[in-house]
């Protein structure tokens, strides 16, 4: 594996090219690929396109569902030699992988939604056609994050059974790089940014894997460069800052050099929002000033592509939320492509940037535990414990690392929905915290999801975020359709309870919502229908505007989406305020009046 994550770049110290297009795959239901050398090349194969889930490109059951190993390669000419690295990036393999170059082990990697980047240039011969093979695994277990379980059917055929909601999208679902880059290269960067009234100071440190002189150049919108410094730490100074803001995406460019004497051995821009994020006391700030976010839990999920990165549908997501009034989203429940946070900086969107620790619960319809009273399956206790605190750190290590310098993540999420009531859920999840503190030095507020039955009283890990993040459903899961006005006073007094810790933590709802279906009107209302998600919201924001702790509002779910088939759910999760294609349900506008208004 190679440490950088850097996203690739072109200029006169470095290239790159993608290899996406059609390569070859195989599934290999009885797991015989590598005794039978299939690393060297793949003895019957089929056309797939890279990037893509494969899932809804079939047209039979048994490929939708396909559960085990399946193998992909290709081939591509590498040209000649000039000293530079081979560097190989899969934006993201679910879940797991194992690469060969040349028939040569090249990396194993865990967990499906950070990037796969591999130094190849000692298994590539230049000049030559060189090949790729990948054994990716899409199975779930309690130690992979996400976690579930696989089943054997009598027949032998095999099914993922997600410990949670939404559809075991798989395969090489983002786009592959092959990069050039030079010998002595820029690996990794932070930035730290201080405000002094009108200027900014931004601390840098900049990680290479050489000893050459680096120095660190910004550069304004227009090109003019507004400060330099030298070394692998330095300050760079801004008068007159241009900060970024929400609606704002302000971005100056911050260019690392890697210098012999004038000779330019690395170059490498990046773009740099300024802009602080804290919270204080039980309200959040950015650039000092409180914010209230409003915005969606959200997705990566569209019709036939599932959860392959779309240039145009993310462009679309991003049209609809700002045309409703939204500012924020959440990635649950996994880091999403590098290119939506490339977006979000653009645009002066917020991110609650959130890994794939979900399903931490032994259940395979968990949202339901969103009724219950006191989930509590032991997860946290047993042999697969330490492992999957293993995996656990790695995602968010490989997530904070990737994620840190996007202005538009103003907080990172640790976990969606665990069992919380017990001590050992603690003694799980502190020192998961503890890591994440040590590995941003934005020093971005930390939060994790909350469970219906993780409440004042009953959750122990609560005391670990620096803003309460809470998953609700009153008025649907909870005391839904006519008795909805048990679940307003239900819920008053939840929060209530909340408004004795929240004296001095923010809190975020960062899911409710009503399962909509989009053809469904009914006067009176009655669940299901458009009307009833407009009486659940108006209901839900009648409580939460009475609080003046809440410190945002993301609904759930930004679109209806797939997920495994049952009888919880008709043919997806239906709570979207927008269809799964792309149009508005009656809530979107109801959402519209009251974000444009705040
Ligand atoms: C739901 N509820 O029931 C949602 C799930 C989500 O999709 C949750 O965090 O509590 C989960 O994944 O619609």
């Amino acid at each position: 594996m190679y440490q950088s994550m850097l996203y690739p770049c072109i200029n006169a110290c470095r290239t790159y090219r993608t290899l996406d297009g059609m390569w070859k795959m195989q599934f290999d239901p009885e797991g015989k690929g590598r005794a039978e050398g299939w690393q060297n090349g793949l003895p019957e194969p089929f056309s797939m396109p890279v990037p893509s889930s494969f899932s809804d490109l079939f047209t039979e059951k048994e490929k939708r569902d396909y559960c085990g190993d399946f193998w992909y390669e290709t081939k591509f000419y590498l040209e000649a030699d000039d000293g530079r690295r081979v560097i190989l990036r899969f934006g993201s393999i679910t879940h797991r992988a194992d690469i060969w170059i040349n028939g040569i082990h090249a990396a194993y990697h865990e967990g499906g939604f950070t990037p796969v980047v591999i130094d190849i240039s000692e298994y590539v011969t230049f000049g030559a056609r060189n090949r790729i093979v990948v054994c990716a695994n899409n199975e779930l277990n309690e130690t992979s994050i996400p976690c579930g379980t696989v089943r054997t059917l009598p027949s032998g055929r095999r099914l993922a059974q997600p410990y949670f909601d939404f559809f075991n999208y798989s395969g090489i679902q983002r786009s592959v790089h092959l990069l050039r880059i030079p010998a002595e290269s820029l690996l990794d960067y932070d930035t730290e940014i201080r405000l002094n009234g009108s200027d900014a100071e931004i601390r840098y440190h900049a990680a290479t894997d050489g000893n050459h002189e680096v120095c660190a150049e910004l550069f304004d919108r227009d090109g003019q460069k507004v400060s330099e410094a030298e070394g692998k730490d330095g300050i760079l100074t801004v008068r007159d800052a241009h900060l970024w803001q929400i609606g704002d995406g302000y971005l100056y460019t911050l260019v690392f050099r890697i210098l012999d004497g004038e000779k330019e051995i690395d170059k490498y821009p990046a773009r740099l929002g300024i802009r602080t994020v804290e919270t204080k006391g039980n309200r959040i700030l950015l650039n000092g000033q409180e914010i209230y976010l409003k915005g969606y839990g959200k997705h990566e999920d569209f019709e036939v592509i599932g959860r392959q990165f779309s240039y145009a549908v993310a462009q679309r997501d991003f049209e609809l939320m700002e045309w409703t009034g939204a500012d924020c989203f959440r990635t649950s429940h996994y880091p999403y492509a590098e290119e939506w946070y490339q977006m979000a900086d653009e645009r002066g969107f917020l991110i609650i940037d959130e890994v794939p620790a979900v399903g931490m619960m032994r259940s395979l319809v968990n949202f339901a535990a969103a009724a219950g009273d006191g989930a509590d399956t032991r997860f946290f206790t047993g042999g697969h414990v330490q492992q999957l605190q293993e995996n656990h750190r790695l995602a968010i290590e490989e997530m904070i690392q990737r994620d840190k310098n996007h202005p538009s993540v103003i907080a990172f999420s640790l976990f969606n929905e665990p069992e919380t009531n017990y001590q050992e859920a603690h003694d799980y999840f502190e020192p998961l915290f503890a890591f994440a503190r040590t590995l941003d030095v934005q020093k971005r507020p930390l939060t994790g999801a909350m469970l219906f039955s993780s409440r004042p009283g009953s959750d122990t890990c609560g005391s670990l975020c620096d803003f309460i993040s809470l998953n609700r459903y009153y008025g649907w899961y909870v005391a839904g359709g006519s008795e909805i006005e048990e679940a307003e006073m239900i819920f008053r007094m939840e929060m209530d309870q909340w408004a004795e810790i929240c004296t001095d933590k923010p809190l975020v709802f960062t899911e409710f919502g009503a399962d909509t279906y989009a053809a469904e009107h009914k006067l009176p209302d009655v669940m299901w229908s458009q009307e009833y998600q407009n009486e659940y919201y108006e209901m839900n924001f009648r409580v939460m505007d009475d609080y003046d702790f809440v410190s945002g509002e993301l609904v759930w779910n930004f679109a209806d989406f797939q997920t495994t088939e049952g009888t919880m759910r008709v043919n997806g999760n239906k709570k979207g305020i927008i269809t799964r294609n792309r149009q508005p349900k009656d809530a979107a506008y109801l959402l519209k009046k009251r974000w444009q208004a705040r």
